[in-house]
């Protein structure tokens, strides 16, 4: 069995706008995650969960938890930086300076501490003020705005940060964008999604050629949520359907950065659809002139589907639960696993899958931008938080490592979800996954004061170990 090789990035990860807080200070303009036509986040608070505004206030936190990431023995943070703390419409000529201040700062108390800062360039939260001039879908606008905001971080940040991830899961935003990106997207939308979808992979290799220019020693690829799709039955029409599942759900967000082309399965769902999607040749050729280094992905589950029937037996819910696509496939209950208390699948063998498959199909360097628990933790009176329930979930993914490793697939990194606690895409900050407490609850804001949970010193003793003592 091949090891853990010594330089494996462990690490944990976040997004700004639901750890940072400090939703209007320092000029931060609205991202779609702050605003809402009449009023901020009403949607979130008539659910009687917590809004983004305040968060983990990690903004005014940043030393005391990078320190604690630190304690941990991290090699890597991966985070995102919020457009709106640096162009705060979106659209403004200059960038706003105390935006670039706030993240060299956290970049440099990181390297302070040697740990590598992976970063994610946009991470749900468009600027509001794009949106309301039609955001993703104002393919002019938005690949303006794009680009001028990754050529001013890769000149303010460049020379410090070498890893880059584009979009973190395009796929998500295109899937369940009402539920995680404030946008009218899903299957239902088939034009609508597919040409932002198309906008979004043209930001990206816009991004790429851009990186390549002014920071060429920055490596640089997309961070998609990837969830292996299994057939249901070994019926052969069960597996075509899982084929295209997988087709529809994963790869296409990576082929046209990796390959430079869409697959022809994919060409054939928009046109059998009606779905008339504007490409130019100029955007083909520029898909074939630049490549990603490397795939970050995220991994929670697996998903398994059928050939479409009848029966419609199984209920769509969020991100990472199947989805359905007429004529192609339904998903279905996977009965060998076991579910998270918010219904998400365990499978840590299919986390082995999922890097086989990837590695099968692009043949790169894979590094995990997120994995983990959402779970409801107890903070005791005397400041423990007993989460053998996150332990017992983390190590069944980290048990898998080694075997991934040795099945030759080049993977250089875990950086599990979350570092600290955060408040979820839309499930408030109940729904837990930190190795940090952070101890507040969804109206009561508390002291925001931070413990270290169990799993803080389960994760220090497998990161110093580097990987073997995971006990
Ligand atoms: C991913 C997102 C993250 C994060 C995570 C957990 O889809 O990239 O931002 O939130 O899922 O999801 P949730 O917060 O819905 O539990």
């Amino acid at each position: 069995m091949k090891k853990i090789p010594k330089d494996f990035l462990w690490g944990a990860s976040t997004s700004a706008y639901q750890v940072e807080g400090a939703w209007n200070i320092d000029g931060k303009g609205p991202s779609v995650q702050d605003a809402k036509a009449g009023g901020f986040i009403a949607d979130l608070n008539v659910k009687g969960i917590t809004d983004f505004k305040v968060a983990a206030d990690h903004y005014h936190h940043y030393k005391e938890d990078v320190a604690l990431m630190a304690e941990m023995g991290f090699k890597s943070y991966r985070f995102s930086i919020n457009w709106t703390r640096i162009f705060p419409n979106g659209n403004e000529q200059e960038p706003n300076q105390e935006g670039v201040i706030f993240y060299n700062n956290l970049i440099n108390e990181l390297l302070k501490y040697n740990i590598e800062p992976l970063v994610t360039i946009h991470h749900f939260d468009l600027p509001q003020g794009l949106e309301d001039l039609g955001g993703w879908n104002n393919k002019e606008l938005i690949l303006k705005a794009y680009v001028k905001y990754c050529e001013v971080l890769f000149k303010e940040f460049g020379d410090r940060v070498k890893y880059w991830q584009t979009i973190n899961e395009q796929n998500m935003m295109i899937l369940f964008g009402h539920i995680l990106a404030k946008q009218k997207t899903g299957i239902d939308e088939g034009t609508k999604s597919y040409q932002i979808f198309h906008n979004m992979n043209v930001a990206q290799a816009l991004a790429i050629r851009a990186l390549r220019k002014i920071s060429p020693n920055g490596k640089i690829g997309p961070a998609p949520n990837i969830a292996y799709v299994y057939p249901k039955t070994s019926k052969p029409e069960d597996i075509l359907a899982a084929d295209t599942a997988n087709l529809i759900r994963n790869w296409i967000y990576i082929d046209v950065l990796a390959k430079g082309k869409y697959d022809q399965i994919l060409l054939n769902y928009w046109q059998d659809n009606g779905y008339d999607i504007e490409i130019t040749e100029a955007e083909m050729e520029l898909f074939k002139s630049v490549k990603i280094d490397f795939i970050a992905f995220n991994y929670y589950s697996t998903m398994t589907a059928q050939a479409p029937t009848k029966e419609k037996d199984y209920k769509v819910g969020d991100q990472q639960m199947g989805f359905n696509i007429e004529n192609m496939f339904q998903s279905a209950t996977n009965e060998y696993l076991e579910k998270t208390e918010y219904g998400w699948e365990i499978d840590p063998v299919g986390f082995r899958m999922t890097c086989r498959a990837l590695k099968d199909r692009y043949d790169l360097p894979i590094i995990i931008t997120e994995n983990g628990l959402g779970a409801k933790d107890t903070l005791t009176s005397d400041g423990k938080v007993h989460d053998q329930y996150r332990i017992e979930y983390l190590r069944k993914h980290i048990e898998q490592i080694p075997s991934i490793i040795n099945d030759g697939v080049d993977l250089f990194g875990y950086n599990p979800w979350s570092a600290i606690d955060l408040v979820s895409t839309h499930q408030g900050i109940s729904k837990r996954y930190g190795f940090i407490y952070v101890n507040r609850d969804e109206d009561d804001l508390k002291d925001l004061k931070r413990y270290r949970k169990d799993s803080f010193y389960w994760y220090k003793k497998v990161i110093s170990s580097n990987g073997e003592d995971i006990k």
